[in-house]
């Protein structure tokens, strides 16, 4: 593993995956696993910012895990793990809320939405704010070089590199700051009955996403039911947000430019279109769901990964936040 490169990213067990989640990240972190030396963590922490339902929080947690591996991360060449068995992540992110500011933080776009979903300021959960502190703190605390999402978290990776930066030019150069990685393919995945808006798993729509997990029959409804136009061209073009995303979903699966796929289209209808987008989600997904339903039931082997990968990411984030401590004047334990 020496010299390689490091790469760190995460997805929250906090609901269904989407396709959006699985084009935006997932299936760019398998590219990219044999070129680097990659951390992938369940970050069951940043869940909690939401109210979980502790039997829901366990089942997603391991099935998210199950994900990664089906979707083609290797265990034996990453180190997957889970983020509360790490308990260095909410200690760095003590240390990184003392230099963070708060005016920074309510300017964080994710706070504003979702905190305008909890309801007034005095209800708010302080997690909410603190968010993008703690996921600052998991990617600094392995010296993190490339960090790979979706493009809705760039805001939080240029904040993650102002604390690093921060920290550093307080206490002397002890932390990387790191890249964000953001595919030009499936970088955002937007609602499918709002194609204006990103694709997610909150939303109240069902018809608004499709799931990883969602069956053929379910994928090709609601596919036929996504919003398009009346201009009758396939054309990638933001005067067609409907179209643009079906374009962008078949680019980001079969690895095509979307130029290329409007050529492809030329002359053709909106239903021909919608029946390949649909067969081609189908067929890149079954695999993966057939594999997930049978690992989820292996559950002394997800344990192997998740403990060999929190001894290994202890290990190291232990190694930066000695360092951290060191700097800010706490006195070593030994
Ligand atoms: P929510 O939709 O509930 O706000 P989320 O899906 O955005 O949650 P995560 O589960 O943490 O939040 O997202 C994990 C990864 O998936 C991130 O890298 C994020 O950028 C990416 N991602 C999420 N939604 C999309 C999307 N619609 N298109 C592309 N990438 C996405
Ligand atoms: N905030 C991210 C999830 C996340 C993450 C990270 C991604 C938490 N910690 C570290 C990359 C690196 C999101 O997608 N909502």
């Amino acid at each position: 593993m020496e010299g390689k490169k490091i790469i760190f990213s995460g997805i929250q067990p906090s609901g269904e995956l989407t396709i959006g989640n699985y084009l935006g990240a997932l299936k760019n972190w398998v590219k990219l696993q044999d070129e680097y030396d990659c951390y992938f963590c369940v970050v069951d922490l940043h869940a909690i910012t939401v109210k979980q339902e502790p039997k829901d929080l366990r089942r997603r947690t391991l099935e998210l895990l199950a994900i990664y591996i089906a979707a083609g991360i290797d265990p034996r060449k990453n180190t997957m793990f889970i983020q509360s068995h790490v308990p260095q992540h909410a200690e760095a992110a003590w240390l990184l809320n003392c230099i963070a500011y708060m005016g920074e933080l309510q300017r964080m776009t994710q706070f504003k939405d979702k905190s305008s979903k909890q309801g007034s300021g005095a209800s708010v959960n302080a997690g909410l704010l603190n968010y993008p502190v703690l996921m600052a703190a998991d990617i600094i605390l392995y010296q993190t070089d490339l960090v790979p999402v979706g493009k809705d978290q760039k805001q939080h990776l240029e904040l993650t590199r102002n604390l690093a930066e921060r920290f550093n030019g307080l206490y002397s150069d002890t932390l990387k700051v790191p890249d964000p990685y953001i595919p030009k393919a499936g970088a955002k995945i937007m609602d499918l009955q709002e194609p204006t808006k990103k694709m997610s798993k909150s939303s109240d729509n069902p018809n608004a996403y499709i799931l990883m997990m969602d069956p053929p029959e379910v994928i090709k409804k609601k596919i036929s039911r996504a919003v398009t136009d009346t201009l009758g061209v396939i054309k990638y073009s933001d005067e067609q947000p409907g179209i643009k995303n079906l374009i962008n979903i078949l680019s980001a699966i079969k690895g095509l430019n979307p130029e290329e796929i409007e050529l492809e289209y030329q002359g053709k209808g909106y239903a021909e279109l919608k029946n390949d987008v649909a067969e081609a989600i189908i067929g890149e997904l079954k695999p993966i769901q057939d594999k997930v339903k049978e690992l989820v039931n292996d559950k002394e082997y997800l344990k192997n990964i998740y403990k060999e990968g929190a001894e290994k990411a202890r290990y190291i984030a232990n190694k930066t936040l000695r360092k951290m401590k060191k700097k800010i004047g706490f006195i070593p334990q030994e």
